[in-house]
């Protein structure tokens, strides 16, 4: 009888694994499992005092509520007297202010966005406060408080500061009104434009809760690629309804606009940025827009790029197209984002497109346009140069755009963790004023003095279960945010963080996934394109290897463009003796890319065509190193397998097999890239692989011939 009480009582305390759909993303807020901190935590917070009535407040209120009763197991009440001891207090500068907590001025610092969580006494209780001066401010605050919480960190004795380095925080969806969602591997659209705007998902809300808790204050709702249809009136609506939901996380709605609106909707013969006509049908759209929804964001516009219509259709510029929508939404309040993702099949490198077109522009452009720009000069590889554009337009605030969804990174199926890619950029020195010109100086505006600032990036995001289809595509999309909030904070850091708060705080799972994250990104440029090959993935869909392409309807579209190999060597020679697209840097980072012989092994190939038997840092010929990088991505992958499969006990058995499957697919793709890649270079080096290296396993020939009319986002 005993035993069976007891093994009953054991029972009862164990926890089970629960299946876990990873819908929740980061804000699961289950109980802590450590007992010793959770009573700590109960005792440090005995009750809630929330400052304050507003829509934001209310979702202040309804967070605190859910992540701490979750987290603590215990319903903690709201008070609205006088503090007890253990009060956490939350509210702005101004509902606070008769508590006296803080002198006058000390709080302006924090801007509209930041907030201060600080323990202290009031009234003679000690209490933790939550403030900031705005109601947007204090919701932040409060994501942290329980991101601290989940996290395991101690909430005692707290002296918390924050403000966002970048103003602009964005998403852009790439997300079409059918809801297809182009460079989508997670589903359709979330957006249900059929539904909208009386039938308001769930969705919206928790979406809207997600990007709140990393900071994120904006979206664009629909695809650079625009449909005009987006904005008529009906559509608007839509729009309204959106933005009603988003509104209280401090999330504006923004669109992406097509420029040639005026003749597709507006029956115009004439989309001509300088022409009466056109300028007055984009002012009456703007105010018809303000009228629906009046904190709407702005224009996102892709002008002149990829068949896209823009004002160089009537010999005008992109400031000219840019300045006519500054113009029309000024005095409401909205800036244009210009995105400067161009390029042209003539040019002699698509390297320098950008740079060319937008550089004689600096400084044309209104006070409210920024101009967006792609991290790399190309189109998201797996590892790129950082775009010359940063540093070389300082009278314009650039923003930075990077891509969430995979598109050449493994789409839906390959784990990698992109803060790495991220950082890498961030970090780059651009010497544009001297040392430690930073990009991510230039992106918040410090370098230039700019006050607008902004970092975008292309959404992961569909309408699968667990949001990005591959579980760890949520890591992306959370280090999106924390790095647009904080810069500085290291891949590390975000990654322990989001394994803490998306899967446990167990040292085990937090150290392994994290290993896992942290050699992810080199794994794929190394299985990939290693040592600076770019861009020779299959036309298209962008899935798998096609070094071989050369059919595409524009040279530029096709990989042999890129890697160029002939028996002489292969790789880009972008030195002054080929396309000289260094010359867009400053010396001294030019410097760093010059010389063959000394440039770094990751960028070789993005600057220079060297012989196959080119001596690299290791020792080894090009050709060797080349089949030694393939090989190491490959086992990167086998290793991040073997890693994950310990886990076993320790993760919910839905995700667990969910990214075994994964895993076994980015291995068998890893092996592909490999043979595939090595099979084809092999023909204009005709050297031997390097003994003990894994023999291919199908010809050449096998692997040229698949196709894939279906793969995803295409
Ligand atoms: C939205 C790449 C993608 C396109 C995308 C384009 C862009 O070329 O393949 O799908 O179009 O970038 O960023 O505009």
């Amino acid at each position: 009888m005993k035993n069976t009480l007891l093994l009953m009582l054991l029972l009862c305390c164990i926890q089970p694994l629960r299946a876990e759909d990873g819908y929740d993303l980061w804000l699961r807020y289950k109980r802590i499992d450590n007992n010793a901190l959770l009573s700590t935590y109960r005792r440090t917070i005995a009750a809630i005092h929330i400052a304050g009535n507003s829509l934001v407040m209310d979702a202040v209120k309804k967070e605190l509520d859910q992540g701490l009763n979750g987290l603590l197991q215990a319903h903690i009440p709201f008070t609205n007297g006088q503090p007890v001891n253990n009060t956490l207090i939350v509210g702005t500068t101004s509902t606070l202010a008769a508590l006296k907590l803080f002198p006058k001025d000390d709080l302006q610092q924090l801007g509209t966005e930041g907030f201060r969580i600080t323990s202290r006494t009031v009234a003679g209780k000690v209490c933790t406060v939550i403030t900031a001066n705005t109601d947007i401010g204090v919701l932040y605050g409060a994501f942290h408080f329980l991101r601290l919480i989940q996290t395991l960190q101690p909430v005692a004795n707290l002296n918390i500061t924050s403000t966002p380095r970048v103003k602009l925080r964005l998403l852009n969806h790439w997300d079409n009104l059918n809801r297809y969602v182009e460079r989508g591997y997670a589903g359709i659209s979330i957006w249900n434009w059929h539904t909208l705007p009386e039938y308001i998902d769930d969705r919206y809300i928790d979406y809207a809760r997600a990007n709140a808790s990393i900071g994120i204050n904006g979206t664009v709702l629909n695809n650079v690629n625009a449909n005009a249809t987006v904005l008529t009136a009906p559509y608007l609506h839509k729009v309204a309804a959106l933005a009603d939901v988003l509104r209280p996380y401090g999330i504006k709605v923004y669109l992406s606009a097509r420029f040639s609106a005026p003749m597709e909707i507006g029956h115009l013969n004439t989309a001509d940025p300088l022409n009466d006509t056109v300028r007055q049908w984009w002012q009456a759209k703007a105010k018809e827009i303000y009228t629906m929804i009046p904190d709407f964001g702005g224009f996102l516009v892709k002008a002149n790029s990829e068949g896209q219509p823009g004002p160089q259709s009537y010999g005008r510029t992109h400031a000219d197209g840019a300045n006519m929508l500054a113009d029309a939404l000024s005095p409401l309040g909205g800036i244009v984002i210009w995105r400067a993702f161009v390029y042209d099949p003539e040019a002699n490198d698509r390297f320098k497109q950008a740079y060319d077109e937008f550089t004689p522009l600096d400084g044309k452009f209104r006070k409210n346009v920024l101009v967006q720009v792609k991290n790399g000069p190309i189109d998201f590889q797996p590892r790129e140069p950082f775009s010359p554009l940063f540093g070389a337009m300082p009278k314009t605030p650039l923003m930075m755009e990077f891509q969430l969804t995979q598109e050449y990174l493994g789409q839906g199926t390959h784990l990698v963790y992109e803060a790495p890619l991220f950082k890498e950029v961030l970090d780059a020195d651009t010497h544009s004023k001297g040392k430690n010109s930073t990009v991510a100086k230039i992106v918040d505006g410090t370098l230039n003095d700019h006050t607008l600032s902004g970092i975008a990036g292309v959404a992961n995001i569909g309408n699968e279960r667990n949001w990005t289809n591959h579980p760890f595509g949520q890591a992306n999309w959370y280090a999106l945010g924390r790095l647009s909030w904080d810069y500085s904070l290291s891949s590390e850091q975000i990654a322990s963080e989001w394994i803490r708060q998306t899967f446990s705080n167990d040292p085990t799972v937090v150290n392994t996934i994290r290993n896992i994250m942290l050699t992810s990104r080199e794994a794929v440029v190394n299985y990939m394109t290693p040592l600076g090959l770019h861009h020779i993935m299959g036309n298209g869909h962008h899935y798998g290897p096609a070094p071989w392409s050369n059919k595409a309807p524009r040279p530029d579209w096709d990989p042999v463009y890129y890697h160029k190999a002939d028996a002489k060597g292969v790789g880009f020679d972008r030195t002054a003796s080929g396309s000289n697209a260094l010359q867009q840097y400053q010396p001294a980072v030019r410097q760093l890319y010059a010389d063959s012989n000394a440039c770094s092994d990751q960028y070789l190939l993005w600057f220079h065509h060297v012989s196959w038997q080119h001596k690299m840092h290791s020792g080894r010929t090009l050709w060797n190193e080349l089949c030694h990088k393939y090989q190491e991505g490959v086992d990167s992958v086998s290793a991040m397998q073997q890693q994950w499969r310990q886990l076993k006990k320790h993760i919910d058995p839905e995700r667990f097999h969910q990214v075994e499957m994964l895993l076994a697919i980015q291995h068998k793709d890893a092996i592909w890239w490999r043979n595939a890649c090595l099979l084809y270079f092999q023909t204009f080096s005709g050297m031997p692989f390097p003994a003990g290296y894994e023999q291919p396993d199908h010809t050449l020939g096998y692997y040229q011939q698949e196709r894939f009319p279906y793969a995803p986002g295409n």
